[in-house]
């Protein structure tokens, strides 16, 4: 993400002509700060800055300063933008104080989840977060009302503050109904998809996951150099899998995510993560260091759901990588060290094939199964069945049929089901897979159902 380069230049070109933002930060801002604010196209027009090692609890810089830079403001600076997450005291005293609108890390986030919540279900989750966000916010305004520091505000005081409180609480719980209802109607459909193989493309924000899924399954969803691009979940089939490969996007991460957002997107981000395969898409065109830190949240918010012995690491925009690979090489074997890594460019096409055969490749865990049917309608059914959920090897015979597949221990047992009405038998091949429990079911041994 780069730095919105021009902006502050420009704004100070022309003084007056275009409102702009006041940036407050401990000691400097960040470089993902700057990133965040070209999101949402908001114009910086100061950078003020104090040497502290903690902010103060309510005026967030020590009040000297903070009277100082305010009495030097004029009308040109409309809001005042915190490099930082304030707690609800810091927030409404600066909004007093500077009379401006001032939104820190975490409105700016919320700020881009509105603009990107194009469904109905990110609509809901972004709702939910911005009025968990508003709640102590206005508790800490009747707060400040009641004990005389923010006399007349919101003109009706105390009773109107508290009608505003009860109302968002009221909003709250029917956009939490509705969100619930959108996730089961999901979790409707996923069902009818779970039999299908399913690979995820998880990520840090704006490190290449979309343009990755663009690339690997022909489509055409929305990428950009702007953070938190995707909200909503896309799935794709991968063109020639079978049996069909499912590649999901999703939300990105982001370093020290407030809690309300990360709460609010976290069935989301689960769902993500329940897939066969998950692919860790990392952006080397950051620096080892920036890379490292990314990789960090990566791994914390991946490990909070479990951990995972399948994960493979794509180390995505390689065409940047112009020298030698080993620097970013060892960074994402140090994140990642159990996992296989692949290259990949959007942009020169290099790492594409490889990956698509890695994901195409069946997994190691399978049971190879040999079916015997009688050649009827039926038996016609269930192949045509077994082709999307099972990995047929070639050479099926006929009168008998006869085949191969390589198949998962739970579609296993549906293939069991299925061959009872069809009058076919089933011979397991090899050994019973390490992870399940040696059972009458799929031990090896011909059965007949
Ligand atoms: N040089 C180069 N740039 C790439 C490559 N892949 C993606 N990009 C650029 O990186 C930026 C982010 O790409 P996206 O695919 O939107 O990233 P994302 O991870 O989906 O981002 P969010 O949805 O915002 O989290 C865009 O400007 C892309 O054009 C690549 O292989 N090489
Ligand atoms: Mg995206």
């Amino acid at each position: 993400m780069k730095r919105p380069v021009g902006k502050l230049e420009r704004a100070g070109q022309a003084p007056g002509r275009l409102p702009g933002s006041l940036l407050l930060a401990l000691n400097e801002p960040s470089e993902e700060f700057f990133g965040l604010c070209h999101t949402l196209d908001l114009p910086i027009s100061r950078v003020e800055c104090q040497r502290r090692t903690q902010a103060h609890p309510r005026t967030f810089f020590g009040l000297g300063r903070l009277r100082e830079i305010l009495d030097a403001t004029g009308p040109e600076i409309d809001q005042v933008l915190v490099d930082a997450a304030l707690t609800p005291a810091q927030h409404c005293t600066l909004e007093r104080l500077s009379r401006r609108r001032v939104q820190d890390r975490i409105d700016i986030i919320l700020g881009i989840f509105v603009q990107h919540a194009h469904t109905p279900e990110a609509a809901a989750q972004v709702t939910i977060a911005s009025l968990r966000r508003e709640l102590p916010l206005i508790r800490e305004r009747l707060h400040q009302i009641k004990s005389g520091e923010r006399a007349g505000f919101l003109a009706g005081g105390t009773y109107v503050t508290d009608a505003y409180y009860e109302q968002a609480r009221r909003r709250l719980r029917g956009q939490e109904q509705l969100l619930e209802r959108i996730r089961r109607q999901r979790a409707l459909r996923r069902k009818r998809r779970a039999e299908l193989r399913t690979a995820a493309l998880v990520g840090y924000t704006n490190s290449g996951k979309t343009s990755l899924l663009n690339a690997l399954t022909g489509s055409d969803a929305a990428v950009d150099d702007r953070l938190f691009s995707t909200l909503s979940p896309t799935v794709r089939q991968l063109p020639r899998s079978r049996p069909p490969l499912l590649i999901s996007d999703t939300v990105g991460f982001l370093q020290d995510l407030p809690p309300t957002v990360v709460s609010a997107f976290r069935a989301t981000l689960e769902e993500a993560l329940q897939a066969d395969q998950l692919l860790v898409v990392a952006d080397v065109s950051d620096a080892p260091e920036v890379l490292e830190g990314k990789l960090q949240a990566v791994h914390v918010a991946i490990s909070d759901a479990g951990a995972y012995d399948t994960l493979w690491v794509v180390g995505a925009k390689c065409d940047t990588l112009h020298g030698s690979r080993k620097g970013a090489e060892v960074t994402l074997r140090q994140a990642f060290p159990r996992s296989r890594l692949f290259w990949a460019s959007t942009v020169t096409g290099e790492g594409l094939e490889e990956l698509r055969r890695g994901l195409l490749e069946p997994p190691s865990d399978l049971l190879t199964v040999e079916f015997e049917l009688p050649g009827h309608a039926e038996a016609g059914s269930f192949l045509s069945w077994l082709y999307t959920h099972a990995y047929v090897d070639g050479g099926v015979t006929v009168d008998p049929t006869r085949l191969v597949a390589r198949l998962s221990a739970p579609v296993l047992q549906q293939a069991r089901h299925r061959l009872r009405s069809v009058g076919g038998i089933l011979r397991i091949l090899d050994l019973v897979p390490k992870n399940e429990h040696p059972g009458t079911d799929i031990q090896a041994g011909l059965q007949r159902n």
